[in-house]
């Protein structure tokens, strides 16, 4: 939030700030949601994707203090979007950690409920390496969150392992398509044929399908062909800060 970020930073660590990427319907064209990324504010370095960030912060307690920062942000813009009139639904990324735990599932009640947000205008990113680690731990978490009425999606679909079982088993209500297979379309034709398959598996289980890296017009056209539900990409726009989105959203229509 913009209050925030202004403040001095004391540690001189930097700032963990979040940015917004648009999803799009790929039948209507319309602005469906946004996935919520972070980003560090490097006194020195400049603005640092969260890859790095978030590997260190695993190995300890950093991550759940990172989690509950994202959750907080994100909720609160939503209620702010809502207030505005803007009918996003957002999505945030949790790690693996986070979910052998119910407590990212009591802090999303709670924000929610504070915040007076739908559960239905948020969704949880989760990917399969969570389901290695603690099985029924992560799918009690993931099942609370359904209960709770957030949309739980599948990201970096078709990397992991067992992913058909995935499908089946966890209360998801969308998946995406890894951006690697997305990004290889139009060069390759087993990548085509590979993200063709998974939307109609995904289509035929009767779950959104979203795909993850649409860079180019040529790679939109494929998906609209394939009958993909949302896309997500630089063709589209980069991921940016809130106050950056209202402008883009303005524009954009
Ligand atoms: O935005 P970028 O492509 O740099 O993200 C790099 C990685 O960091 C991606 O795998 C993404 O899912 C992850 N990531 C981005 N934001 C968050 C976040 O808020 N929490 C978690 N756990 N992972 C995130
Ligand atoms: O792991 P996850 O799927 O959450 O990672 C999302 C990451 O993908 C974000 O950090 C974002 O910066 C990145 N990203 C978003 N759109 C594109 C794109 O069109 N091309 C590429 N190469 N990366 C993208
Ligand atoms: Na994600
Ligand atoms: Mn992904």
């Amino acid at each position: 939030s913009g209050e925030r970020e202004r403040q001095p930073d004391p540690t001189g660590a930097g700032e963990i700030t979040m940015y917004y990427q648009p999803q799009i319907a790929i039948a209507t064209g319309e602005v469906v949601g946004v996935e919520a990324l972070l980003r560090w504010r490097h006194p020195r370095r400049g603005m640092v994707d969260p890859g790095e960030l978030i590997q260190v912060a695993e190995q300890s307690a950093v991550m759940r203090l990172l989690t509950r920062r994202v959750v907080d942000d994100v909720v609160e813009q939503l209620a702010k979007w809502t207030a505005a009139g803007t009918d996003l639904r957002a999505a945030l990324n949790v790690s693996v950690r986070d979910l052998h735990t119910g407590e990212v599932a009591d802090q999303i009640a709670d924000r929610l409920t504070r915040f007076g947000v739908r559960p239905d205008r948020l969704q949880v990113e989760i990917t399969e390496g969570a389901l290695m680690a603690d099985p029924r731990r992560v799918l009690a978490t993931i099942s609370q969150l359904h209960r709770i009425g957030v949309g739980i999606a599948l990201d970096d679909f078709g990397t992991g392992y067992s992913s058909l079982q995935h499908l089946r088993r966890l209360p998801l209500s969308e998946v995406k398509v890894d951006r690697s297979f997305v990004l290889g379309m139009t060069e390759d034709a087993d990548d085509a044929a590979i993200v063709r398959s998974m939307i109609e598996l995904a289509g035929a289980l009767g779950l959104r399908v979203v795909a993850e890296g649409v860079e180019d017009e040529r790679t939109w056209r494929l998906l609209h062909a394939a009958g993909c539900d949302v896309a997500q990409g630089w063709f589209y726009a980069r991921p940016m800060p809130a106050e950056e989105l209202t402008g883009w959203l303005a524009r954009y229509r």
